[in-house]
């Protein structure tokens, strides 16, 4: 377990248009998790394909690109305890429609091509996602001798 366990979590083009921004950004800060990066930008289809690339066969994949290309994306990473596992548990199910009520999908969506917000489904990915939309300079540090951190 490790309380600097890093998730990737981007809130897609339905979520910005929608104007929910903030109440994503508001759960992940009052769950407790700390905000290590965030951007505000329009992704080319070329960084969604390489994003997405474990979809590529899927017959929803050049939809889902063009619709994740069609808009602005806050793409943010978070820390903390378990934050994959935690990150995944708050956005609730892919398909909206199973998604319990609380869960971000689960409140405000209701279908599985405009489902708000994506997070990492495991560290690996994770990591792997970080590196694709950050660069090292990026991420800030929570270094507790920098930054004392209200759990440690
Ligand atoms: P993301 O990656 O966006 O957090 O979604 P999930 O991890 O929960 O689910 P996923 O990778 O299987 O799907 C990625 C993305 O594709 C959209 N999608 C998915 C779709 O448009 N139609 C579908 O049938 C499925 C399964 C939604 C999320």
């Amino acid at each position: 377990m490790s309380n600097t366990e890093r998730t990737f979590i981007m809130i897609k083009p339905d979520g910005v248009h929608r104007g929910i921004v903030g109440e994503i950004i508001k759960r992940f800060e009052q769950k407790g998790f700390k905000l290590v990066a965030m951007k505000f930008m329009q992704a080319s289809v070329a960084h969604l394909e390489n994003h997405y690339a474990d979809l590529s066969k899927k017959p929803f994949f050049a939809g889902l690109v063009k619709y994740m290309a069609s808009g602005p994306v806050v793409a943010m990473v978070w820390e903390g305890l378990n934050a994959v596992k935690t990150g995944r548990v708050m956005l609730g199910e892919t398909n909206p429609a199973d998604s319990k009520p609380g869960t971000i999908r689960g409140d405000y969506a209701i279908h599985v091509g405009r489902n708000i917000c994506h997070g990492s489904d495991a560290v690996e990915s994770a990591q792997k996602e970080i590196a694709l939309w950050f660069k090292p300079e990026e991420l800030t540090s929570w270094e507790p001798a920098q930054n004392p951190w209200i759990y440690e």
